[in-house]
């Protein structure tokens, strides 16, 4: 456990120290009482960019905690890292990489230069190829292998080359195509691959082989696996493979060694991280899903909220703010999680793929140069669609211990036309922020269960389970309605919002060593449970669970 307080990023001591002292002056307030006292704080705390609104007045601040924490970015000069970032400079500094994922959705086709060579030209031809094949799928000249059109997506990635395809596919739900159907394969678990197949046809199923490497090990066992089952069902037609197996990967070589046409493969570049990849040609499921066009507004999405969070100044600057918040709750209040809350079934996959975004860029230990950390780094994400999760984890963000800042995220406009169902949802997540922050006092509790008709004993017996301590922080982010182009907006905002807190940290976000190891470990372990000698070379653990369970086999 890091010591509280927790010591400044190297550099940064000052502005840090000025926060310290100032959290001294926040700790005895309750947002009950700042809100009754100041009726303009909603206004004074809250900012509209296109058609996303938040209000962050929910939050223990006050101007001065803006100011200071404006500050504390400026010291860190975010402002240059920002430009680092839009400028292809190599950033990700343990891969020796720039990071662009900004590039891929530059839609003012702005040079942007990676070793002196201006990446858009490559950006836009495989746009331009994703373009082609997309409309040539949804409107039939290009087929199965028997001439009938393809209409059962099946993706098969994982980590970056899933969630991101995977949730936004399921957010735009209501944009596909009629007729369409999807599957994303991730898990190596069998299950996983068989259950999309037993509902494939090998007539109308088009495969998207999509892995940044081609060699990840979970993906690579599954493409196989459709591979060859597609090749039980056509009579070994290796020809028709060409009309059912794409890929998406930035190793041509791999891709054509698996038997896949280079024609048929869309190119992605180092500079972009897998989960930072949807806007590549990664997101090739979600434009065969809901169209080119569409693709390009959720790019256009992005690409606004990109310009917003390049020029805004800190103080009108959504994803600056929201990452400033972050570092307060985290470094100076010191919680250890965040949850992410949409009030919209669409938007379910949305907390796994922050989850993701943001634990395995800012879940490092040490700062860009190899120092370890003196502070925490990010947090555990976590949650789940509202309002299910009221009927289940709320309790612990109501009563428990831990305290759990959160994000609201509603739209005000439905797909459905199920009026009541959205004024009850909307309700619903108004009213908990409302609960989170307010509280409920013992004396509140006591007119409650008197007006109830209780005893005096019993109401004094239950006051205590019945009394909320409010006081607890969200941000809510309402949108006007799921549509592509709002939905990127809300993703590029996250990833910003991520990028602010590294920079804070002075850690690199674009790295992930520690996924990568668990690409290494499994080998050895897979080689042991294949062999019919008995496992000796780990730890006592490891050898007898390899033995047991090989012993449970039988
Ligand atoms: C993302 C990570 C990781 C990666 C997967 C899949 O940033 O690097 O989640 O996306 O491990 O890798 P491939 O795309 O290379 O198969």
């Amino acid at each position: 456990m890091l010591a509280s307080p927790q010591p400044a990023p190297e550099g940064l001591e000052k502005p840090w120290q000025a926060l310290l002292e100032h959290l001294e002056k926040i700790r005895p307030l309750h947002l009950r009482d700042i809100f009754s006292e100041d009726p303009d704080r909603f206004d004074k705390f809250s900012i509209q960019f296109d058609e996303l609104f938040l209000d962050y007045s929910k939050n223990p601040i006050t101007e001065e905690t803006l100011e200071l924490l404006f500050e504390l970015a400026r010291q860190a000069d975010l402002s240059g890292w920002i430009e680092r970032m839009f400028r292809g400079e190599k950033i990700n500094n343990t891969e020796g990489r720039a990071v662009l994922h900004v590039a891929l959705r530059n839609r003012a086709n702005t040079p942007i230069k990676v070793d002196g060579r201006d990446v858009m030209p490559e950006v836009n031809a495989v746009l331009q190829q994703m373009q082609t094949f997309t409309e040539s799928v949804r409107n039939g000249t290009f087929s199965g292998h028997t001439g009938r059109p393809l209409e059962h997506i099946v993706n098969i990635g994982i980590g970056g080359s899933d969630l991101g395809p995977r949730m936004v596919s399921t957010a735009l739900r209501p944009y596909w195509k009629p007729g369409m159907k999807a599957h994303f394969v991730s898990n190596v678990d069998g299950t996983d691959i068989s259950e999309a197949l037993a509902q494939a046809d090998p007539e109308t199923t088009l495969f998207i082989i999509a892995s940044k490497t081609f060699t990840t090990r979970e993906t690579m066992t599954n493409a196989h696996t459709a591979r060859r089952w597609f090749l039980e069902r056509t009579k070994g037609n290796e020809k028709a493979i060409a009309r059912h197996f794409v890929a998406v990967s930035t190793n041509a070589e791999a891709v054509r060694a698996f038997g896949i046409d280079e024609a048929n493969m869309f190119r992605f570049w180092e500079w972009v991280g897998g989960r930072y990849s949807l806007w590549s040609a990664i997101g090739l499921p979600i434009a065969l899903l809901v169209g080119m066009e569409r693709f390009e507004a959720l790019l256009a999405g992005a690409h606004a909220m990109d310009n917003h969070f390049r020029h805004a100044p800190f103080e009108r600057n959504m994803a600056v703010i929201l990452g400033l918040l972050d570092i307060w709750q985290r470094n100076f209040l010191g919680t250890g999680n965040h949850a992410v809350l949409p009030y919209d079934h669409s938007l379910r996959l949305l907390p796994a793929y922050l989850q993701q975004a943001d634990m395995e860029s800012n879940g490092k230990g040490v700062t860009r140069d190899g120092t370890p950390v003196q502070h925490h780094t990010g947090p555990v994400v976590w949650g789940q669609p509202g309002t299910n999760g009221q009927h289940a984890f709320f309790q612990l963000m109501h009563q428990g211990t831990e305290p759990v800042p959160a994000d609201f995220i509603l739209p005000a406009q439905s797909h459905h036309s199920l009026e009541e169902h959205h004024r009850i949802l909307a309700a619903n997540c108004i009213a908990q922020t409302e609960a989170l922050m307010k509280g409920k006092t013992a004396s509140e509790v006591r007119r409650e269960l008197t007006a109830a008709g209780l005893p005096e004993e019993e109401i004094e017996r239950l006051v205590p389970h019945r009394t909320f301590p409010g006081n607890r922080a969200s941000n809510t982010l309402l949108m006007k309605k799921l549509t592509p182009y709002n939905l990127g907006a809300l993703i590029a905002l996250y990833e910003h919002r991520i990028f602010v807190q590294s920079v804070i940290w002075n850690i690199n976000a674009f790295d992930q060593w520690g996924v990568e190891l668990g690409k290494q470990l499994a080998a050895d372990i897979e080689a042991a449970l294949a062999s019919d000698a008995p496992c000796s070379g780990h730890d006592s653990s490891t050898n007898g669970l390899v033995n047991k369970f090989k012993e449970m086999t039988t």
